[in-house]
């Protein structure tokens, strides 16, 4: 890796690891009561089967990963379903301005709703051709690539659309809600 890669920004050092970072979480996946949702303020609320979710269209991108604790991951492989395809399904309502993706075991994390629908936002299934390793979030983790890493919420089971916004695990101890990592946005 070199030093200073123009894809890196402020105060991040470039690593080929792949650190374990999780304070909440690290469920067991059961496929006959694994279900993904989306509720709150759409017009069709959504619980979706693990065989149904399997079922959707997906994509194959190449991303960067910022974690707020100052190591970065460049153009890894990740595939999964677009979160825009999943949130479309559920129709949003016009009230529907914020986000909050919900982790199983009480870890979630908020996004502006238009944050969540941009390009490169998945619900990743694949990283690198391999299924996701259950300590990185298998079977399904959220990736927000344009964020610090504490919004791509491991083992995610599903999106609350809410009219104001609602602060997730981290944002809620003081870390930034809007985390964007070439703006050092760290805390609140
Ligand atoms: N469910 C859950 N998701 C989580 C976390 C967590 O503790 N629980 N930690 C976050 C943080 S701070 C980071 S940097 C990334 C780390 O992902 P990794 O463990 O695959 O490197 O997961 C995020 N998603
Ligand atoms: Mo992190």
């Amino acid at each position: 890796m070199t030093d200073r890669h123009p894809r890196l920004p402020p105060g991040q050092v470039g690593t080929d690891r792949f650190p374990v970072v999780t304070a909440v979480g690290a469920p067991k996946f059961d496929p006959s009561t694994w279900d993904f949702f989306v509720d709150g303020e759409v017009e069709n609320p959504l619980r979706m089967t693990w065989r149904e979710f399997l079922g959707l269209p997906r994509v194959t991108q190449r991303s960067d990963f910022h974690c707020w604790a100052g190591w970065s991951r460049l153009d890894d492989e990740w595939e999964g379903v677009l979160a825009r395809t999943v949130v479309e399904m559920a129709r949003p309502k016009s009230s529907a301005r914020y986000a909050l993706l919900v982790g199983e075991g009480q870890y979630t994390s908020n996004l502006p709703l238009e944050d969540l629908l941009d390009e490169g936002v998945l619900l990743a299934l694949r990283f690198n051709a391999q299924d996701i390793e259950p300590v990185h979030g298998g079977p399904v983790r959220a990736l927000v690539p344009k964020k610090y890493g504490y919004k791509s919420v491991k083992w995610i089971r599903g999106f609350r659309l809410l009219e104001r916004e609602e602060l997730g695990y981290w944002e809620a101890r003081g870390y930034s809600s809007s985390a964007d990592p070439w703006r050092e946005e760290r805390y609140a």
